[in-house]
This record gives C-alpha cells, structure tokens and sequence, in this order.
C-alpha cells in the first residue's frame, strides 16, 4: 500500500507513521507537512530512512494532486490543531482546515483514492459535568471555537463528497490525545516541562473542565481498524472512557513528578472554554473490534512524563517562545 499522511511532521501525525513503519513493513508512507510552529522534521528523526517527507502545503492544488495521484490511501491529519491560538488568529484555522480539506478532497475525487478524513470531538460542542450522555455519531454538530468550527466544517465537506461524488471516505472524531511528541503547548506536555523548568503549572479557570483522554498509541490502532475495515461514509468516534477534569491531571503530573499536589497556579480561563467532553466509542469496538492496548491513564502519563525527561532536546527550542506566548494572554 502506498499511504499518504498528511500532517505526519505533527503529534499524533508522527506517531501513526512510526506505528505504520514499525508493524506495517508493507505500507510505503508518504508524509505531506508544511512543518508550521508545529511541525518537526525531529519527530520523523527515528523513521526518517524508511518515510519520505515533502514540505509543503494541504491547501496547494498542484503539490496535492501530484502526491495523490501516487497514493492507494490518504490519511488526513494536517491541520492547525490549538485552540487558543484559535482564539488570537483564525485565519490559519480556516485556510488549513477547510481550504486544506477542500483541495484533498478534490484531489481524491479526482483521482478516486480511499480517503480517511480525522477530527475530533470537539465538533460536538460540550456537555454538562452532571450529564450521564456521552457523545455519538448521531449528536448534533454544536462547535464552540474557531479551531473546533473549521474542523466541524471539514467533516461536512467530506460527508458532502461522499454524497454529491462518491468519495471514498469515512471520518473519525477523537477525544483529547497524550503521548510523546506532543507540542508543548497543549494541557499535558505543558505543565510536564513548567515542572521540569520549575515552573507552577497553569491551570485555567476552576480546573474542573473535564477531557476524555486517550493514548496517541491507541488512537492509531483505531485509525488504522477504520482504514482497513471502517464502513465507506461512516463516522466512527474514538475514545477510550478516560474522562479526567484538570485539576486532577495536574495534581496527577505533579505526583508523579515528586512534587506537592497543590504546587499549580489558576489563571485566566479560556474564553468559551468547553466544560466536559466524553466519547462512546461503542460502533467502534462493536463493529471493527478495535480495543485499546494502554489500559490505565496513570502508566501512559507516567511514561509520557519519562518521554519529556528523556527528550528535553526535542521540546527545548519551543518552550520559551510559548510560555512568552501564554505571559501575554495571563494565562
Ligand atoms: P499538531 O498541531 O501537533 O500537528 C499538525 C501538523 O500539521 C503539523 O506537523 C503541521 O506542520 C501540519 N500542518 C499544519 N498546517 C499545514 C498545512 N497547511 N499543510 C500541511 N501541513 C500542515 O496536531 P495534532 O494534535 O497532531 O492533530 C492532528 C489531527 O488530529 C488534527 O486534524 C486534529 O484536529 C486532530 N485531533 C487532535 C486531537 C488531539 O488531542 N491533539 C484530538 C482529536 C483530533
Ligand atoms: O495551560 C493550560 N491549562 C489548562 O488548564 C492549557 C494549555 C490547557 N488547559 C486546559 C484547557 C482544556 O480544558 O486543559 C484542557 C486541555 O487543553 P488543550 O491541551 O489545549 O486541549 P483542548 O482544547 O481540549 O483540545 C485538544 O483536544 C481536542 C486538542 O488540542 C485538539 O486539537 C483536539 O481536537
């Protein structure tokens, strides 16, 4: 199989593409990334012999269709992905995510090429702390932020080319990701090298926010279940019911880090900030019997926190620019 990944040089991009070359010695892959802020030609350094990469952009019809027209299947993970840079400039947001998609999308019709289109939860807006609902294929689309609209907006190009073209597609909407690689300046990598640095981690608003965590590792295993035998036009939500509210992921990283539990710092909240997000992942496991491999939240962050002390190399060159970052929005 050749594969194309686009976004491959990203956090869970460049996880699936070291899974795929360590258990897949039959797939040929192809990476597509602009390698923006959050891209790293690092993050392939191990795989580096076995990948291509290209630089260069989703939302470039030209470089889009030449790559295409080489590929069996595309994987789409390219996408500016953090909220709160959502909140200060849109504008990549929507440029990436839903001009990026729209140039695949055509692309792949164009070329009739199996598509695999990821998302996140996040298009389904939040639930209540007290809600026993969880999120499902069949809950409304109710977007808070500019990153979550544009990505709400790319799924329902897809469902549209499947319908419209026959685009062979199908799409998966995922819950919070943590592992190595990951940038730091999202929740987990963040507060992990604030305590590395002596920092007080950052918590926003009352910290009860609550996100459904789940190993990049078994986001990919999921991701490739789809590919192979996901059902073309289907949405399948992947999580591993690992809900977790912040405050006790902090207290969590700092245990594990031989610190007090309360050593954090509140500071201003997230405008908009969804409040609980949780997945049912039952077509999922019922219909490709997919399961999870990493079964306790506290290993995989214990071993995430192990991956930062052993690769301070890999995130030092991002960390001052973000905390500068964060110092100007109080948070
Ligand atoms: P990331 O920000 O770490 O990586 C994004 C990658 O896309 C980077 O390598 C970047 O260089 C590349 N990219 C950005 N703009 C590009 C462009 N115009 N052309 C080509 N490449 C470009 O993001 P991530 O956390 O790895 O997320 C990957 C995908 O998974 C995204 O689609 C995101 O919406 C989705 N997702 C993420 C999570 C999560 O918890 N991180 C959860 C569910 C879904
Ligand atoms: O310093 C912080 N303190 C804090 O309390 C940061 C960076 C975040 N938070 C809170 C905000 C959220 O409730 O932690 C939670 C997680 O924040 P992020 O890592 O920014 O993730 P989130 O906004 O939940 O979105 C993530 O999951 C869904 C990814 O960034 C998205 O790409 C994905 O779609």
């Amino acid at each position: 199989m050749r594969l194309l990944v686009t976004g491959g040089a990203g956090f869970i991009g460049s996880n699936f593409v070291h899974q795929t070359v360590r258990e897949r010695p039959d797939v040929d892959v192809t990476v597509l990334d602009a390698l923006t802020y959050a891209g790293d030609r690092a993050s392939l350094a191990p795989v580096a012999e076995e990948v291509t990469l290209v630089e260069g952009d989703v939302a470039d019809a030209e470089t889009v269709d030449r790559l295409v027209a080489d590929a069996d299947v595309v994987v789409h993970f390219a996408a500016e992905s953090h909220n709160d840079n959502s909140l200060s400039n849109p504008w990549p947001f929507v440029r990436t995510n839903v001009v990026g998609t729209y140039t695949l999308l055509e692309a792949v019709r164009r070329h009739e090429k199996r598509y695999h289109h990821i998302s996140t939860d996040e298009v389904y807006g939040d639930l209540e702390l007290d809600d026993p609902a969880k999120f499902t294929p069949e809950t409304p689309y109710n977007p808070s932020s500019p990153y979550s609209s544009t990505k709400a907006a790319s799924d329902l190009l897809v469902r549209a080319w499947v319908r419209s073209f026959g685009v062979q597609a199908t799409i998966s909407n995922c819950s919070n990701n943590y592992g190595p690689y990951q940038h730091v300046e999202k929740f987990i990598p963040r507060q992990i090298t604030n305590v590395v640095d002596g920092i007080r981690p950052k918590l926003y608003g009352t910290g009860e926010n609550v996100r459904d965590w789940i190993h990049v590792e078994d986001h990919n295993t999921a991701v490739w279940a789809i590919v192979e035998r996901g059902r073309i036009g289907e949405t399948y939500l992947i999580g591993a019911d690992g809900e977790v509210d912040n405050k006790t992921v902090v207290e969590l990283i700092l245990e594990l880090m031989g610190q007090s539990p309360d050593a954090y710092d509140h500071v201003n909240d997230r405008p908009g900030h969804d409040m609980r997000y949780a997945i049912d992942a039952t077509k999922l496991r019922d219909e490709l019997g997919w399961t999870p491999r990493y079964g306790s939240f506290r290993d995989g962050l214990a071993a995430t926190i192990e991956w930062y002390r052993a690769n301070e190399a890999w995130w030092r060159p991002q960390k001052d620019a973000t905390e500068a970052k964060y110092a100007q929005l109080g948070r």
